[in-house]
């Protein structure tokens, strides 16, 4: 279901005037915007295939109606996000979840809604229906070979799943670890867990990337065998050049410093990219931005200071993907924050006075710096991430678009109330 191109005219056409003021205010403030705008509009946000349904916790879940059914659907909704904000054009799949049965009618379909395939996830934290062997005690890491044997030849299927839709890269995210004291010996575990890996490495296409997704706890909660992300560098180094480690906001421990995590990974050349999502305690999958948008801002600052100082591509040289679930929102209206957000803080990043930063750094103008920095976070910046979207052929307004459109019922009325998405 993709809109009429009018109705995304006739909508910007109403808030045009407006829009362009303040436009023209920050343009008159600030000789960089039209940078700013170039770099915002080739920033894409890939959308994860399992973040399309209502998320869910041990507790409950309560649908929201008019859920995908299947991976055509979800990428329909992908395809209308996309068409609303220019910016989500790319789909992670998770597999088992979201088998591609006919790849080329998969890969087609992506072409008429204007999607790449990110990174695959591979699935070794649930068991299957028909699976030989449990995962209760691990995967990667398990003490019997046939299970270590099972989790590797997944993985291996995943990425052949991956090439026959043009993916380059795979996300091992792993739940393997233990509940308690005693266990797992903690060195065997992470020995058999590299061992696995590599196998999984020599299966990697030429110019295929395996990503390593770290989490501090849950779903074990003694020790996870990828518990942070020195564990996840180690493997990335020991594995070679083809692989990174991935930060997924919502998986440290409280406080931790995620952005001199990011920077340091960065100088290393090992940074994966990101999976975005927001929390206040734990792995909560909240909308980014949502809770902490100054830590998102200084993740920011970090991500661009240090792309520049590899000359690397902002676009395309880090995975950006969502990673959130949708307890009480609706999915689509969550990704559009979510997306807005990600944007808001990286337009704020560009706008730092680098130059300036580096003087009081080095002056040790402690007071200065926090002026730079807070200068650019102040500053209103929606009007940029708003023409960039514009200029594409997005909505001014992608979430009030949505509503007024009634997009949802209209999925509701297609789909059904009582649909569920594959996905936790
Ligand atoms: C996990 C990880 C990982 C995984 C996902 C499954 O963040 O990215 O693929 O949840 O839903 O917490
Ligand atoms: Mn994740
Ligand atoms: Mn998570």
């Amino acid at each position: 279901m993709l809109l009429e191109g009018s109705i995304i005219e006739k909508h910007n056409e109403q808030r045009l005037r407006r829009h362009n003021l303040k436009l023209a205010s920050l343009q008159d403030e600030f000789p960089e915007t039209e940078q700013i705008i170039r770099q915002i509009e080739a920033f894409q946000v890939a959308i994860p295939s399992w973040a399309l349904g209502t998320g869910g916790t041990r507790f409950g879940r309560f649908s929201g109606g008019g859920e995908p059914r299947s991976l055509e659907e979800k990428m329909e909704d992908v395809g209308l996000l996309h068409q609303l904000n220019r910016a989500s054009g790319a789909i992670s799949l998770h597999i088992p979840w979201d088998v591609p049965q006919d790849p080329a009618a998969i890969r087609k379909l992506a072409k008429e809604y204007g999607l790449t395939f990110d990174a695959v996830n591979s699935n070794t934290f649930q068991d299957q229906p028909h699976q030989a062997l449990s995962y209760k005690f691990g995967s990667l890491q398990h003490v019997d070979k046939a299970v270590r044997k099972q989790a590797i030849d997944h993985n291996i299927a995943v990425i052949k799943h991956g090439v026959e839709l043009g993916s380059k890269a795979i996300t091992v995210w792993l739940s393997d670890g233990s509940c308690f004291p005693g266990q797992l010996n903690f060195r065997g575990a992470f020995e058999r867990t590299l061992e696995s890996l590599q196998e999984i490495y020599q299966a990697l296409p030429a110019d295929w990337k395996v990503f390593i997704e770290y989490k501090a706890f849950e779903p074990n909660f003694y020790s996870m065998t990828v518990g942070d992300w020195g564990q996840s560098l180690l493997y990335a180094s020991k594995l070679g050049p083809k692989a990174y480690t991935l930060v997924d906001l919502g998986h440290h421990l409280p406080n931790a410093n995620i952005e001199q995590i990011v920077a340091l990974l960065l100088m290393e050349g090992k940074l994966a990219g990101f999976h975005f999502n927001d929390s206040k305690y734990g792995d909560d999958d909240l909308t980014v931005g949502s809770i902490n948008p100054y830590q998102l801002f200084l993740i920011f600052n970090e991500l661009v200071e240090g792309m520049n100082a590899r000359n690397m591509n902002h676009a395309k040289d880090l995975g950006w993907m969502i990673d959130a679930s949708h307890n009480v929102k609706d999915p689509l209206e969550d990704l559009m924050q979510s997306v807005e957000a990600i944007l808001i803080a990286y337009a704020q990043a560009l706008l730092i006075d680098t130059a300036a930063l580096k003087q009081a750094q080095a002056a040790n103008d402690v007071v200065r710096c926090q002026e730079l920095l807070q200068a650019a976070y102040r500053t209103d910046l929606r009007p940029l991430v708003a023409e960039a979207r514009f200029r594409k052929g997005g909505a001014l307004e992608p979430l009030e678009l949505f509503r007024s459109e009634a997009l949802r019922n209209t999925l509701i009325k297609k789909r059904g109330e009582k649909t569920v998405a594959t996905g936790l």
